[in-house]
C-alpha cells in the first residue's frame, strides 16, 4: 500500500499540485483584486513568483550548453562510429532534428494565422504608443548585439533601496494604471519608476545555442583526444537534470503567487481567459496536425506502410503519457509497445527510443513557438522575420533542453522568450493551462520516438542481418 502512495506520488504528485497550485493562485488573486496593496505589500507578494523565475532564469545557460552541446557531441560521435558500422544514428540524429523543426513550423503558421492573443482588450498588456516605439527599438537592438549576462541571478531580498531602473509602468490614455514591464531597458523620460525585486538580465541565447552545438559537433568528431570534456558534458547534463527534478517541486508554491500576482496586476482578466482558450485550441490544433497527419505520413512515405495500424499498436504508450505528462515515464511502455506490438527490432528500439525520449520532443517545439508568439500578441508586440527564425531555432533547442518530466517545457519556455526579449514573467499568462497542454504534447513527443524508431528499423534492415538471434552488429553509442 506505502509503495503504491510512493509510485502515484512519484507519477503524479507534481501534476496534482500544480493543478491545486493554479486554482488557488487564481482564488487568491481574484480575493485580493479588491484590496490596494501598498508597493512593499506588492513587492513582499510577488517574492515567491521571482524566486522561481530566478530558478529558471539560472538553469539557461547550464540546460543549453549541456543538452545542445550534449545532442551535436553525440551526432559527431555517431558520424564517427557509424562510418565504420551502419547508418542508425546519423539516420536517428537527422530525422529528429527536421520532425522537431518541421514541428516548431506548424506551431508558428497556426499561431500567426490563428492570432489566439491579438486583439487583447487587456489595456494592463497593452504599452503606450510613445513608449512603445522605445520599447521596439530597444528590443530589437537588445536581441542580438546586446550580451549583458546575469548568469547565476543572486538573489536580492525586497529592500527598500532597490535600483528602480528594471520596472516601470507605461501610462497610456487608455490604461492609466499601466502595466508593470520587467525589462532591462532605459525608459522613455516621461515615465514614472516604481522598485523591483532585484535585477534582471537579457541573455544572448541564440548564441549560446549556435556556440554549444558547434562545440558540440567538433568535440563529436575529435575521437579519443574529446573524451575528457565529453564526459564533463554529461556530468554536467547529469547535475543539471537532478536540479531541475528538484526545483520543479517547488514550482507549484511558486506557481500560486505568480498566477495570483498576474490576476491582481491585470484590468481585465476575463479577457485573458477568452485569449488563453483560443491559445489552448492552437496548441491542441498544432499537435493534431503535427502528430496524427504529418509523423503518419512521414511514415508513410519512407516505409510504404499504413502508419495508422502502426499507430494502433501504441495507445497504451499514448494513454500512460497522457495519464504521466512524462515521456521518461512511459519510456518502459513504449519500448513493450514496440518490441511486443509493432515488432520493431530490439538493437534499433534500444537505441532510438532512449534517444528520443532525451531529445526528440516535436509536442514541446510546437508548444514553445506557439506560445513564446501569443505572450508576444498579448504584449500588442509585433516579432519581425528575424525574430520568428529565432523563436524556431531556440524552440527547438530548448525542447532537446527539455526533460522528459511534468511540465519541463515550461522550464525551458525562459529560453525562448528570453532569445526574442519578452518579459520570461508572462510565462505566468500560460501557467494555468500548461499542466492540460502538457499531458497532449507528451503523446506527440512519445509518438514522435516511436514512429521514429518504425522509420529507423524500416531503413536500416539490410544493415541488421544478425537482428532476433541475440547478437548485434551495432556499434555501442554511448
Ligand atoms: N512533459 C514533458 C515530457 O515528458 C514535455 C513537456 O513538458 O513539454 O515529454
Amino acid at each position: 500500500r506505502t509503495e503504491a502512495v510512493k509510485d502515484f506520488i512519484k507519477k503524479n504528485g507534481l501534476l496534482t499540485l500544480s493543478v491545486i497550485a493554479v486554482l488557488s493562485g487564481c482564488t487568491l488573486g481574484f480575493m485580493l483584486r479588491g484590496t490596494h496593496l501598498s508597493t512593499q505589500a506588492k513587492i513582499y507578494f510577488s517574492f515567491p513568483g521571482e524566486l522561481l523565475m530566478r530558478m529558471l532564469k539560472m538553469l539557461i545557460l547550464p540546460l543549453i550548453t549541456s543538452r545542445c552541446c550534449g545532442f551535436m557531441l553525440m551526432s559527431g560521435l555517431s558520424l564517427m562510429e557509424l562510418k565504420s558500422c551502419c547508418r542508425m544514428g546519423v539516420l536517428t540524429v537527422t530525422y529528429y532534428l527536421w520532425t522537431t523543426f518541421i514541428a516548431v513550423i506548424v506551431g508558428i503558421v497556426l499561431v500567426l494565422i490563428i492570432k489566439p492573443g491579438v486583439g487583447t482588450e487587456m489595456e494592463s498588456h497593452r504599452l503606450g504608443g510613445g513608449a512603445r516605439h522605445d520599447l521596439d527599438s530597444h528590443l530589437s537592438s537588445t536581441v542580438f548585439l546586446q550580451y549583458k549576462t546575469d548568469l547565476v541571478p543572486i538573489l536580492k531580498v525586497p529592500t527598500r533601496t532597490v535600483q528602480p531602473n528594471f520596472v516601470y509602468v507605461f501610462p497610456d490614455e487608455s490604461n492609466p494604471k499601466g502595466r508593470m514591464v520587467f525589462l532591462e531597458l532605459t525608459p522613455p523620460p516621461d515615465v514614472t519608476y516604481k522598485t523591483s525585486p532585484g535585477a534582471s538580465g537579457q541573455m544572448n541565447v541564440l548564441g549560446i545555442v549556435i556556440f554549444s552545438a558547434t562545440m558540440g559537433l567538433l568535440l563529436g568528431r575529435m575521437g579519443e583526444r574529446g573524451t575528457p570534456l565529453v564526459s564533463v558534458c554529461q556530468c554536467v547534463n547529469e547535475c543539471v537534470m537532478k536540479i531541475i527534478n528538484a526545483a520543479v517541486w517547488y514550482f507549484p508554491f511558486g506557481i500560486i503567487f505568480l498566477v495570483a500576482g498576474k490576476i491582481l496586476d491585470m484590468q481585465d482578466p476575463s479577457t485573458l481567459g477568452r485569449k488563453l482558450g483560443w491559445y489552448g485550441i492552437t496548441v491542441l490544433a498544432g499537435l493534431f496536425v503535427h502528430g496524427l497527419i504529418l509523423l503518419p505520413l512521414f511514415y508513410f512515405i519512407l516505409t510504404k506502410k499504413n502508419p495508422f495500424s502502426y499507430i494502433r499498436g501504441l495507445l497504451q504508450a499514448m494513454v500512460i503519457a497522457l495519464a504521466t505528462s512524462s515521456s521518461s515515464a512511459t519510456l518502459p511502455i513504449t519500448m513493450k509497445c514496440l518490441l511486443e506490438n509493432c515488432h520493431v527490432d530490439r538493437q534499433i528500439a534500444r537505441f532510438v527510443l532512449p534517444v528520443g525520449a532525451t531529445i526528440n520532443m516535436d509536442g514541446t517545439a510546437l508548444y514553445e513557438a506557439v506560445a513564446a508568439i501569443f505572450i508576444a500578441q498579448v504584449n500588442d508586440y509585433e516579432l519581425d522575420f528575424g525574430q520568428l527564425v529565432t523563436i524556431s531555432i531556440t524552440a527547438t533547442a530548448a525542447s532537446i533542453g527539455a526533460a522528459g518530466i511534468p511540465q519541463a517545457g515550461l522550464v525551458t519556455m525562459v529560453i525562448v522568450l528570453t532569445s526574442v526579449g519578452l518579459p520570461p514573467d508572462d510565462i505566468t499568462l500560460i501557467v494555468a493551462i500548461d499542466w492540460i497542454l502538457d499531458r497532449f504534447r507528451t503523446m506527440v513527443n512519445v509518438l514522435g520516438d516511436a514512429l521514429a524508431a518504425g522509420i529507423i528499423a524500416h531503413l536500416c534492415r539490410k544493415d541488421f542481418p544478425l537482428s532476433g538471434t541475440g547478437k548485434s552488429n551495432l556499434c555501442q553509442i554511448s
